[in-house]
């Protein structure tokens, strides 16, 4: 089994340095757990900075630390402030994290933090690519590293590398505003497999690919110039057992086992048997949502006065990211906004938000997991948000009740939570009001089915199904290289066309011989095209025939003065060598005058969209609209073809960038065969790059060499990537 690697930004243990002794502190974070199974099971290492700054570490320190983190199969990329400073704080956290949440007005876009990202990144691409070899597989993690997958794939094409970005991807009217978009989408392209907690953000960056990048996109695949990468969502889930084991040993203690904070919970039940808790964790982060959290508790106090001094919200929050300025004034507010709502509501035996500004040890949030009647999870950006999942995987009794935000990633997990937007602080309040209402029985109702789907895709379920579509990612790759030509395919190609007497040689013209361009007219043979076919042409063996679904006029121009053959229209004319046009098939226009209207309406409604009139077929070209609308219109155009020939003999093809509607029954294979008919060619060739070529390929006996142009499932025998490894095989036969 190969080797699988995880690079994040950090590694999943902390150092502690006293006295020159070092000490490594496993975290016990959501990501660790799933990673620590993945990297353990497969023989891998973890690479990421071990969390602290190397100024701090003389030279033989760092060695003592680089050497007790390789007996835990860590790596160590050891960075310093500076570094950190412009890399983490700076261009992860001032410029990606307020892109990717949605706020715009955050964005630092100093040029000096890019710069140190990607130099930060490269260090981290080194580290990795000292620690591989071929054929393992690296899982790179998250918003900080969006470079390294295509720093890694240029120097070691043979490493499968995935990457799932934990953070929301944002929709392309966002993602543009960054000067280095195309840098990132690139980075990113890097990868053979990208995972998004949601199905939305794989829409977002499908999108974002489309306009900043120009590349085809099937289903979940895109594909780049020599590769295919998979785009899936693999919503990331929690240790669920170990949330529910300690939940149900918190209640199992004896009382002087328990930790401070459950007895002095159980004292103040005991006092106030009624009063009802409310919970909110977080890192003290802007995307979180907090002031309006307060707000609307504000609210919902003010208008359901009954319940002063009946509910307390237990407000924790991480200190985090302190040095970005936004941070240090968010924290201002929230302290400004607790102070408020305690000086508004409270008296002197209530106080209606306790506020915790740190980190609790796992065991204390078990306990607030488990006492608290109500979670109010009010992000207005959130990738996923594990804190939902890890409170209904505490709920061993089955009640209790979710406030959640519909901007969170996890909403699209937990349609039993009462779902807010978070900006509507009368809706949030609304909520507060009915959780602290619901009847006990509708509680269990809804958490029942929150925590058999919470349970079911746990940590270990999501990193499983990552690493089996990288599994799945590594194969199908693997069986595009199989069909490519590659030296002994050429080889072998080159023999049997040495060998053989009658050759009869089939070429597509647009995406084979030549380059696609905005405009088809400027399509035409280059110097060196022509000067292949003449080479070819001078050896009597050879029969060529240019098979193309272009109209008579430009190729009969273009290719006057070659000894070839011209098959256009996908068939319908024939010109042979020295002869003149004759109708290979049957056809006829007569359907043209109640199909091209329908056209005509999809060129006004997409600009750049053009129609194309050949005899027997109109084309409707969209290569040079804006991408995203000419895929969706090109979609809307065929749903509508659809309908409208059902009952006429008409065909509709997709090409590359183009629709076309014809007579049907009239495609290349059927032409290609009738070529062949009575001849005895003892040697066959095709070339051809999209959907219309792929009748030839069938339909052509099984002896002849049939090779597509590009990466798609094909029915040809090889594949070649571009089209001048196309003029290169060509030039290469004699
Ligand atoms: P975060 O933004 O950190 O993660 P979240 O998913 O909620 O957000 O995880 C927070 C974690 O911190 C939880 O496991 C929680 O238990 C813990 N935590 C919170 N407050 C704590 C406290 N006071 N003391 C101790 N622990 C505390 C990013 C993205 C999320 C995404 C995750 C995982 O922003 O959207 O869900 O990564 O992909």
């Amino acid at each position: 089994m190969n080797r699988i690697h995880i690079v994040s930004n950090r590694l999943p243990v902390s150092i502690n340095v006293e006295n020159d002794h070092i000490e490594l502190v496993p975290s016990v974070g959501g990501l660790a757990t799933g990673m620590r199974s993945v990297y353990k099971e497969y023989n891998g290492k973890w690479i990421g900075w071990p969390g602290l700054p190397s100024d701090d570490l003389n030279e033989e320190l760092q060695s003592n630390i680089d050497e007790k983190l390789i007996e835990e199969d860590c790596v160590s990329v050891h960075l310093s402030k500076e570094e950190i400073d412009l890399y983490y704080d700076g261009f992860s956290n001032r410029t990606i994290w307020p892109l990717f949440h949605y706020f715009a007005q955050y964005i630092d876009y100093s040029p000096e933090l890019w710069d140190a990202f990607v130099s930060v990144n490269q260090k981290f691409a080194d580290k990795a690519l000292e620690t591989l070899e071929e054929g393992d597989t690296i899982w790179i993690h998250d918003y900080q590293l969006l470079l390294v997958p295509e720093m890694i794939k240029s120097q070691k094409p043979g490493v499968t590398v995935g990457f799932f970005l934990h953070i929301p991807f944002p929709s392309f009217e966002v993602f543009r505003i960054l000067p280095w978009r195309k840098e990132l989408i690139q980075g990113m392209l890097g990868a053979d497999l990208i995972g998004f907690h949601t199905f939305d953000y794989q829409r977002h960056f499908f999108s974002c690919v489309r306009r900043l990048m120009g590349y085809e996109i099937s289903f979940n695949e895109i594909h780049i110039e020599d590769r295919i990468v998979i785009v899936d969502s693999f919503p990331m889930g929690i240790d669920y057992d170990k949330f529910r084991d300690a939940a149900i040993q918190t209640f199992q203690k004896p009382l002087q086992e328990k930790s401070k904070l459950h007895r002095e919970l159980e004292k103040y039940f005991l006092v106030s048997p009624n009063r009802k808790l409310i919970l909110s964790i977080d890192r003290l982060d802007y995307s979180k949502g907090i002031p309006n959290r307060l707000q609307a508790f504000a609210k919902f106090l003010e208008e359901y006065p009954e319940f002063i001094g009946k509910v307390t919200l237990i407000m924790l929050a991480v200190p985090s990211r302190g040095t970005v300025e936004h941070y240090i004034n968010l924290k201002r507010e929230v302290d400004e906004l607790v102070g408020n709502v305690n000086g508004r509501f409270g008296s002197i035996n209530y106080t209606p938000v306790w506020y915790f500004y740190r980190s609790l040890p796992f065991e204390n949030l078990i306990e607030l997991y488990s006492s608290c009647d109500v979670a109010l999870v009010t992000p207005v950006r959130d990738g996923m948000n594990l804190v939902a999942k890890e409170y209904v995987a505490s709920r061993t009794n089955r009640t209790g009740v979710i406030i959640l935000s519909e901007m969170a990633g996890v909403s699209k997990e937990m349609g039993e939570a009462l779902m807010i937007n978070p900006n509507n602080t009368g809706e949030i309040a609304q909520s507060i009001y009915q959780a602290l209402t619901m009847p006990l029985e509708e509680q269990r109702e809804r958490m029942i089915y929150l925590q058999d789907r919470i349970k079911r895709y746990d940590v270990f379920k999501w990193s499983s199904e990552f690493v089996k579509s990288l599994r799945k990612v590594e194969k199908l790759q693997s069986s595009i290289y199989a069909k490519k030509v590659n030296t002994s395919i050429l080889e072998k190609i080159k023999t049997e066309y040495a060998n053989s007497q009658k050759r009869s040689i089939f070429l597509d013209y647009d995406g084979t011989l030549t380059g696609f361009k905005k405009n088809p007219n400027d399509a035409k043979p280059d110097e060196e095209l022509h000067k292949i076919l003449y080479q070819l042409e001078e050896d009597p063996k050879n029969v060529i025939t240019i098979i193309s679904g272009r109209d008579r006029e430009s190729l009969e121009n273009w290719f006057d003065g070659h000894k070839i053959n011209l098959i256009v229209e996908h068939g319908v004319w024939i010109k042979k060598y020295n002869k003149e046009w004759k109708m290979l098939a049957n056809a006829n226009d007569t359907w043209k005058p109640s199909i091209r209207p329908i056209l005509e309406t999809f060129v006004d409604r997409t600009p750049g969209s053009f129609i194309e009139e050949k005899n027997y077929s109109l084309v409707w070209h969209f290569r040079k609209s804006e991408p995203e609308q000419g895929e969706l219109r090109a979609n809307e155009l065929k749903d509508e073809l659809t309908t409208m020939i059902a009952n006429h003999n008409l065909e509709i093809l997709e090409g590359n960038k183009v629709i076309e509607v014809k007579s049907g029954g009239i495609n290349k294979g059927m032409a290609s065969l009738q070529f062949l008919q009575n001849q005895n060619f003892d040697f066959i060739l095709a070339l051809g790059d999209d959907w219309t070529d792929e009748y030839m390929f069938r339909e052509l006996p099984d002896t002849a060499i049939t090779i597509k142009v590009g990466l798609k499932h094909t029915a040809a025998r090889y594949k070649v990537d571009s089209v001048s490894k196309v003029r290169s095989l060509l030039s290469n036969l004699e």
